[in-house]
């Protein structure tokens, strides 16, 4: 039973279980290969206040509401270029089809992510497809870029989750950080094609979306080796995203934040937990994943959703 008032936009499943769960809605469901190792139960529930219908198109599942799509796309992962490109190419022409206003949030999902294949990383591999496709949509792969995440899992497809709707959608980056879209072609002949967040406004309220957010200070990983060094760089870099907007400091934002850390060792847990749980509200949801990050030397990423409220006005 779902909450009174809710409807469903989709399910996000975790673990390493092959088993799928069967459903008994047609909403979408990603399930991926990625390990809970604490916090919220491993299945990630999508609801919103108005009604929803559900179709598919193009092998991809999709919720859409007045406001909102939330989709689910899969596809055999073994070339993660072609994978990518198909995806992001079906994704951005079905948004366009259903009016659905801009994309603006995607979490990409694929197996042996800092794996060599023919030469080269499939991460980067996963970039290329993915710039192509946005090129080739219009994009500026600048300006207008979504906000993502992009983690490996340790086996079956690739997945790729978005969201796009009615509002508007501001690009924010990180004051510490280069845009990744600008990274110098030593990670990769086509820069990673995602912004470090996007504030949303809708009829709803602003909210703000950060992408998977790590150890990087410029374009270099910092801390290399050590998981609470890099926990702590990353506080740091999601204070600086955060204070760009206003939006509060990370330890009194309370339920208007949910926080997810993909963790690429699971013997790390303890000391990124201690070393969050000393920064973060307590009651900001915080569910830890094991996944693998996109370049070998991050041990951590987080990401997050943020409710932003309005700034209270002097009268
Ligand atoms: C980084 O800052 C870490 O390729 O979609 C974070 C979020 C990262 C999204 C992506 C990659 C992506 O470069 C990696």
């Amino acid at each position: 039973m779902l909450p009174q008032g809710l409807h469903l936009l989709g399910v996000i499943e975790h673990g390493t279980d092959a088993a799928i769960p069967a459903t008994e809605h047609d909403a979408p469901v990603a399930s991926l290969a990625l390990e809970v190792l604490g916090g919220c139960p491993g299945r990630e529930v999508w609801l919103t206040p108005s009604r929803v219908s559900y179709g598919e198109s193009a092998g991809i599942r999709y919720a859409r509401s007045k406001e909102v799509l939330f989709g689910v796309a899969r596809c055999p992962a073994e070339e993660l270029g072609p994978a990518a490109y198909q995806a992001y190419r079906d994704i951005i022409a079905l948004t366009r089809q259903l009016g659905a206003g801009p994309l603006f949030r995607l979490w990409n999902y694929f197996p042996g992510i800092n794996e060599e294949q023919a030469g080269q990383e499939r991460y980067r591999q996963f970039c290329a497809g993915r710039y192509e496709a946005l090129a080739e949509s219009g994009y500026s792969l600048a300006e207008d870029l979504p906000a993502a995440s992009a983690i490996g899992t340790r086996h079956g497809e690739l997945w790729v989750i978005f969201l796009a709707g009615r509002g508007t959608a501001t690009q924010i980056e990180n004051p510490r950080q280069i845009s990744a879209f600008r990274y110098p072609p030593k990670y990769g002949p086509r820069s990673p094609s995602f912004s470090r967040a996007i504030r949303f406004e809708a009829a709803g309220g602003p909210s703000l979306f950060i992408s998977g957010t790590a150890s990087i200070l410029g374009h270099e990983t910092v801390q290399q080796g050590d998981p609470i060094g890099q926990c702590e760089t990353t506080l740091g870099n999601l204070r600086a995203l955060l204070a760009r907007v206003s939006a509060g400091e990370l330890d009194g934002l309370g339920p208007r934040a949910a926080w997810k850390v993909y963790l690429r060792h699971a013997r790390d847990l303890t000391a990124v937990r201690d070393c969050l749980g000393r920064v973060l509200d307590p009651t900001s949801p915080l569910l830890f994943l094991a996944g693998d990050i996109c370049r070998e030397s991050l041990l951590l990423e987080i990401e997050g959703i943020v409710e932003l409220r309005e700034e209270p006005r002097q009268c």
